[in-house]
């Protein structure tokens, strides 16, 4: 297939991924912004390159023309969480989506593959808009965590190396550290109410002093140079102290200050 029409065959599965990577990254934002624990720590998306469609093709015997229907991965998503817990949540959030209809999963995770493989696959019907119109395509959605993540990607480089055909000594090796994946997720599971708490209690802090801050920069508008240094010195000494409640208390007064400048202002 000339280069030109593998471009026009690849270019709505690359809109396919940046839209969907915009939705994911848009779920975590959400969270955050509420100051909510996001079960999706990070997601990244790519287009499957001409050689790895071509080598899945003569891998599963698929024809240039069924490619679309028989090569599900063209557009691929992968979701990586914190906790194995977090898996499930992901998996009920893409199910509740109007966006996307799922096709297909496969639960590597309850079903770990010979080579030691975990991860949750979801293939999804997904509907761009192209200058052509309207077109439905498939995506695989791979959903792990980190530790998994970790292990998928030295897998993935060794069976890039070795071509498929891994020594037996290092497949037990990887199959081994398989084994102390799931042990660490499980770990980090039995930690997990500490970790976020910790998690949480940080990400609290930080939009507190962002609202803070951005409090001050409005009452430059507003106020005396003279009050807002004022109220910024203040402002130093609470945050030196390093307690929450303190910071919150300081916040909800500069809420009243920034509100009395406001109604002054408008008078
Ligand atoms: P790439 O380079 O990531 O695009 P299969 O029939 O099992 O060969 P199928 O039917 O496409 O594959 O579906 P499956 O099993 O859900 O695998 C799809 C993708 O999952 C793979 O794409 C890999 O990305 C990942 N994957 C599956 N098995 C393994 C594994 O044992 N190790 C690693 N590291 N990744 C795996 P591609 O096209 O194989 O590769």
């Amino acid at each position: 297939m000339e280069i030109q029409l593998w471009r026009e065959l690849l270019d709505p599965y690359q809109l396919a991924v940046d839209e969907l990577t915009v939705k994911f990254d848009h779920i975590i934002s959400e969270h955050r912004n509420r100051g909510l624990y996001s079960p999706i720590e990070f997601v990244d998306g790519r287009v499957k390159s001409i050689t790895s469609i071509l080598d899945k093709m003569q891998r599963k015997d698929v024809a240039l023309s069924e490619i679309e229907e028989k090569i599900e991965d063209i557009a691929g998503i992968r979701i990586t969480c914190q906790f194995v817990e977090d898996i499930d949540r992901v998996v009920a959030m893409i199910k509740n989506r109007t966006d996307m209809e799922v096709l297909q999963e496969k639960d590597y995770i309850k079903h770990m593959k010979a080579s030691g493989y975990r991860s949750y696959h979801m293939i999804v019907r997904y509907t761009v808009n192209t200058i052509e119109g309207a077109k439905d395509l498939h995506a695989e959605i791979q959903i792990r965590t980190m530790a998994m993540n970790f292990w998928a990607t030295i897998e993935h480089s060794l069976q890039y190396k070795y071509k498929g055909n891994i020594p037996d000594y290092i497949q037990q090796k990887l199959i081994d550290a398989s084994e102390a994946i799931i042990d660490l997720d499980h770990v980090m599971s039995d930690v997990r109410d500490e970790i976020m708490d910790a998690q949480n209690t940080y990400k609290k802090k930080e939009n507190l002093v962002k609202d803070i801050l951005n409090n001050i920069q409005n009452l430059y508008k507003v106020a005396s140079k003279r009050e807002v240094a004022r109220i910024q010195d203040e402002f130093y000494k609470v945050y030196l102290m390093e307690d929450m409640n303190q910071l919150q208390h300081f916040s909800n007064q500069l809420d009243i200050i920034s509100e009395g400048f406001q109604a002054q202002s408008l008078q």
